[in-house]
């Protein structure tokens, strides 16, 4: 069936927002993994993004608001944030979204009565309520062998959620390469600091090891501005012996989120990691030198989303997603999608949640699919405008294609 230019906002705004999504990148974890799986009221307002606005806007130093329990500094950052100013700040908007979607009340400002009604869910209905309302079809996580907290739920093994996939964090590998050899060693992996022997070997099987045991997605690493690619470092040698073998012996993309300073304020903890401009070049550069190989990148900096676009039209190779971060506010997502849909039409992934807390699906998705929809029905209209008229099935196909569906075709390719 043709649409008609008119009718075309509210059919692509329904469209959008039935179509389940697949969340690519989360901080979220399967429920068999218990307390590692962050929900409820008081860790939507301890979220790393809120700590960090709070101390703007409280009395307390970074010392004593550390000692609270997380009880009292969730009540600590409800009183800055929300009671004594506006929540207008886009991560504070997102918990007033989640909470009314989930169907509490927040006009009465009541802490304490949002607790109470909380205390009724169980995590197991809950994550599904989440799902159900915030129209997630499959969640994947962040998963570090390099965890201690995480490893022994992998070791113990479990029965699997099929609605959370994994994919295989390894900062520390290729990020502290003299602190993780001997926990390689310790693990049963023959590898020395300075590379001799077998060490490629080592950490090679190593790598097939976890994405067999965890049945990974894509092997992924976050990396600071200053990543350089070739490089004479362990992390670009690392790349060069280790993951690149691996990508193309196992069909694992390798996702590089770059653009991260980690800890400019270390008394924000979590919260005090900032932003710089990365060089897109050594991205190009890797996908060049490895044609074989597949690539994800986000990048953190708002002025480096055009090289990327660039990068990606040159590169087939290249899959670019999400807003990440710094970037995942209204304004910005609305310009980089439009962008990203003028650039490199809809072989992306315009939006990723990286969701800490269950409940935050809620929130992220039902801010970004409304701004998904906005775009992409301007660019709809003006190819009606030429008479090329999409059809219901048409647009339906293409935003499967943008929440999951062409990352789900780009891996299994
Ligand atoms: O490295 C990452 O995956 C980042 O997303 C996190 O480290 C960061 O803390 C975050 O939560 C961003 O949204
Ligand atoms: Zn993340």
């Amino acid at each position: 069936m043709k649409t008609s230019t008119t009718s075309i906002t509210p059919l692509v705004t329904g469209i959008v927002e039935r179509t389940p999504v697949y969340d690519i990148h989360t901080h979220l974890y399967d429920p068999a993994f218990g307390q590692l799986l962050l929900w409820g009221i008081d860790e939507l307002l301890t979220y790393h993004y809120l700590i960090a606005e709070s101390f703007r806007a409280m009395p307390l130093s970074t010392d004593q608001f550390w000692a609270l329990p997380k009880s009292r500094q969730a009540e600590v950052i409800w009183d800055a944030l929300f009671l004594q100013n506006s929540p207008v700040s886009e991560a504070c908007r997102g918990v007033l979204t989640t909470l009314q979607r989930l169907g509490l009340d927040v006009r009465r400002r009541d802490l304490n009565a949002l607790r109470q009604h909380y205390a009724s869910w169980k995590t197991e209905d809950f994550v599904t309520k989440v799902l159900e309302v915030s129209g997630v079809r499959k969640v994947c996580m962040t998963n570090s062998p390099f965890d201690d907290l995480e490893r022994p739920v992998w070791e113990a093994g479990f029965q699997r959620d099929p609605r959370f996939v994994a994919a295989l964090r390894i900062d520390p590998l290729l990020l502290d390469w003299p602190n993780t050899v001997p926990k390689l060693r310790q693990w049963g992996y023959d590898v020395a600091t300075d590379f001799s022997g077998k060490t490629f070997g080592e950490v090679r099987r190593f790598l097939a090891d976890w994405t067999r045991k965890i049945d990974s997605q894509y092997c992924m690493v976050s990396l600071s501005p200053d990543f350089e690619f070739p490089g004479t470092g362990a992390t670009a040698r690392l790349i060069e012996e280790v993951i690149m073998p691996h990508g193309r012996e196992h069909n694992q993309a390798f996702a590089l989120m770059i653009g991260v300073k980690r800890n400019v304020n270390p008394q924000l903890r979590l919260a005090g990691d900032s932003v710089g401009g990365s060089d897109v070049g050594a991205v190009e550069r890797l996908c060049a030198a490895y044609p074989d190989n597949k690539f994800l990148c986000t990048l953190l900096a708002r002025e480096d989303q055009h090289a990327l676009c660039v990068a990606a039209r040159k590169f087939r190779n290249l899959h670019v997603f999400g807003c990440w971060w710094f970037m995942n506010n209204p304004s910005l997502i609305e310009e980089v999608t439009r962008m990203r849909l003028e650039m490199i039409g809809l072989t992306m992934t315009p939006q990723h949640s990286d969701c800490r807390v269950m409940d935050q699906l809620v929130y992220k998705w039902a801010h970004s699919k409304p701004i998904l929809a906005r775009v992409l029905s301007e660019k709809y209209e003006d190819l009606a405008a030429t008479g090329w008229e999409p059809s219901e099935n048409e647009i339906q196909r293409d935003v499967h294609r943008l929440l999951g569906g062409a990352l789900e075709e780009f891996l299994a390719l």
